[in-house]
């Protein structure tokens, strides 16, 4: 670890100079940095203008760092073409995108889509909405209870009839990373159309949208140190060219006239509307400090306090752990001590400072596999220390002390 400095990362979030603070609900969303703060204030403060509009100085800066930060967004998932990066509010818009304006387009009753009992609600509800308004049949990839994909009938889940595949990443439960290359080329083998939710695995992995092959793929600014408010959806140009707008309004159009109006080219076409230019501006500043540390680094920092968290959570009597047991996994713990509400147990951790989550995670299909309606998460990024997991594991120690002490 000797090239990471994570005192000098922490000195770059001003909500680290409460040093009581002890922050594990990055999986949630992410603290930011000063220069991500900066970069989105010195927006507002020196060259706040709309975008491709103007033809006045300001406007033009703002459109050159607006466009700036696609090419940077292009740049980290390896899309050797802008015109493929589209920006949503988020990773639920963009997978909504797709399913007003390519699956409610072009699926028929009796076609199938296929997601997995890990999704998130996100990645399951649009679905839904699709399938009830179109006929198409939802199925899914099981899951074990350990955490993992069951991925030994996926040769009878996908059919002619299935025509995409969306699939989680990385659980934002139980941290497990997915096999995605391997589900892209079984579903690329029935001619399916392929969505990768991002979501958790790009803050820390190298996600390499050219050797994935992934039709689309997701992600949200807010979780990689980005701003609220701004969010990826990829997509292959093509596919995207041949889709048609999720929202009418200004920007998305080539002209308009009373009867009938063309549109812009992508990935204006799905950008109607003033866009979130101070987020993007920020998402691109967050981009920058990530690619400084270097994801790699990131990544390898995040195992290493995963390793020793699951050691010393392990240690704790009467603490249950979801996942971590097979295969891949990283940067989320999902855990329950027996005998103390998750609820209760988040609010003890809080009197000490510890920020955790405590809920479905937005997972129900998942807590209903576990036989749970809770659990506790703790996930770490880069900001976080060795120090804080032993302040964890002592305030567990304590609490499940005091509950059987009651
Ligand atoms: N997909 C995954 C894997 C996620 O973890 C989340 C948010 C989303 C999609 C939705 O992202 P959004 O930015 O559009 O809200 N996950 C969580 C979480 O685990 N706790 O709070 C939000």
């Amino acid at each position: 670890m000797s090239k990471f400095d994570v005192n000098k990362i922490r000195s770059d979030f001003p909500v680290f100079t409460d040093k009581s603070l002890v922050y594990l609900d990055s999986a949630a969303t992410t603290q930011k940095p000063k220069q991500v703060i900066d970069a989105v204030s010195d927006f507002y403060s020196n060259y706040y203008a709309n975008v491709h509009r103007g033809i006045y100085e300001l406007s033009m800066k703002a459109t050159e760092a607006y466009h700036s930060a696609r090419q940077k967004v292009a740049n980290f998932i390896n899309s050797s073409d802008w015109r493929s990066i589209v920006f949503t509010g988020g990773t639920t818009e963009s997978i909504n995108l797709v399913a007003y304006s390519w699956a409610r387009k072009n699926l028929k009753t009796g076609d199938e889509i296929l997601i997995t009992e890990m999704e998130h609600h996100s990645n399951i509800v649009p679905w839904q909405l699709v399938a009830k308004e179109t006929g198409v049949i939802l199925k899914y990839i099981p899951i074990n209870t350990n955490g993992t994909l069951d991925l030994s009938n996926i040769d009878e889940l996908l059919t002619n009839k299935t025509k995409l595949v969306s699939v989680i990443h990385q659980s934002n439960v139980f941290g497990t990373i997915n096999p995605i290359k391997k589900i892209i080329t079984h579903a690329k083998r029935v001619n399916a159309l392929t969505f990768i939710d991002a979501a958790q695995s790009i803050t820390h992995s190298q996600v390499d949208v050219q050797d994935l092959d992934c039709d689309f793929l997701a992600f949200s600014g807010h979780k990689m140190l980005g701003p609220t408010g701004i969010g990826v959806l990829y997509g292959k140009p093509e596919l995207l060219d041949s889709m048609t707008p999720f929202m009418g309004g200004g920007d998305m159009i080539n002209s308009v006239t009373m009867t009938k109006s063309t549109w812009n080219d992508i990935p204006y076409k799905f950008e109607a509307g003033t866009p979130n230019i101070a987020q993007a501006i920020g998402l691109g500043a967050a981009i920058d400090y990530i690619n400084e540390i270097g994801i790699s680094n990131i990544h390898k920092y995040i195992q290493h306090l995963l390793n020793i968290a699951l050691e010393k959570l392990r240690a704790i009597d009467k603490l249950t752990i979801y996942g971590h047991q097979v295969g891949e996994s990283s940067s989320v713990i999902s855990f329950n001590l027996e005998g103390v509400h998750p609820h209760d147990l988040a609010q003890f951790l809080d009197q000490d400072g510890i920020a955790v989550r405590a809920g479905h995670h937005c997972a129900q299909p998942i807590m209903d596999k576990l036989g749970v309606s809770s659990t506790i998460r703790a996930s770490f990024y880069l900001y976080n220390t060795e120090k804080e997991i032993d302040k964890l594991c002592a305030n567990l120690i304590k609490t499940a002390k005091f509950f059987k002490g009651l």
